[in-house]
């Protein structure tokens, strides 16, 4: 509609007397301004509309490469394929997980047969220890991480294409919103995490 106003003002500008033609173009000044202003309503739609729907059901997920993927050279491997999925990275760190906080982490194990061989292998070394953000993303990065026994783990999978045993699976990934939350407030707290929109997010996310 905007863009219809425009033709017999420049019309205008081109056919007539001096005054008349800055006149009109001074019209056709403020008509481009509205024009552009439209636009920007546009974008700024599409942007909350987006954001909007981005928000909903957006999901943050602690992930741990373990120290079998550090020494094996898979961190690459490893966060490629979950952010080739679209997930975002929002901490990353490298650390070696001290006891205390293994036993934290893997408190709902204590007891259990692999417990300690559990925690002395998580503490073994060097682990690379993040938090993905996205939609569904804890579901979405566990169906990437595969089974928790790499023998059950189907090809196509983390586990499943890079580990053989339960012991040394690679990766671990929070298995629900609960689980999560504690275990991102454990590793990271809320003041480590970055936030920030990627330009690609329009290509990945709908809406
Ligand atoms: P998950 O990592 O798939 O969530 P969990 O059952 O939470 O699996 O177990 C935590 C971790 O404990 C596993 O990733 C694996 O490293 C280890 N684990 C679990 N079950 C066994 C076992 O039967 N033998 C040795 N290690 C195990
Ligand atoms: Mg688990």
């Amino acid at each position: 509609m905007v863009i219809n106003e425009l033709g017999p003002i420049l019309g205008g500008a081109v056919g007539s007397d001096l005054d008349g033609a800055l006149l009109s173009l001074g019209a056709a000044r403020w008509a481009c301004a509205r024009l552009a202003g439209g636009l920007e309503d546009v974008v700024a739609q599409k942007w909350s509309q987006r954001e909007g729907k981005r928000m909903a059901g957006v999901e943050r997920t602690l992930v741990i490469v373990k120290p079998d993927g550090v020494q094996r050279g898979l961190v690459g491997e490893i966060v490629g394929r979950l952010e080739r999925r679209g997930l975002k990275i929002v901490a990353m760190r490298m650390t070696v997980i001290q006891r205390a906080l293994a036993e934290q982490h893997y408190a709902e194990h204590a007891g259990k047969a692999f417990y300690e061989s559990l925690v002395s292998y998580i503490g073994s070394g060097p682990s690379v220890t993040m938090v993905l953000e996205g939609p569904a993303a804890i579901a979405a990065t566990r169906s990437t991480v595969g089974k928790t026994n790499p023998a059950e783990a189907a090809p196509g999978t983390i586990r499943g294409d890079l580990g053989l045993m339960v012991g040394r699976n690679l990766i671990h990934a929070s298995d629900s919103v609960d689980s999560s939350a504690r275990e991102v407030d454990l590793f990271f707290g809320t003041d480590a995490l970055v936030e920030y929109e990627r330009d690609i997010d329009r290509w990945v996310l709908e809406g």
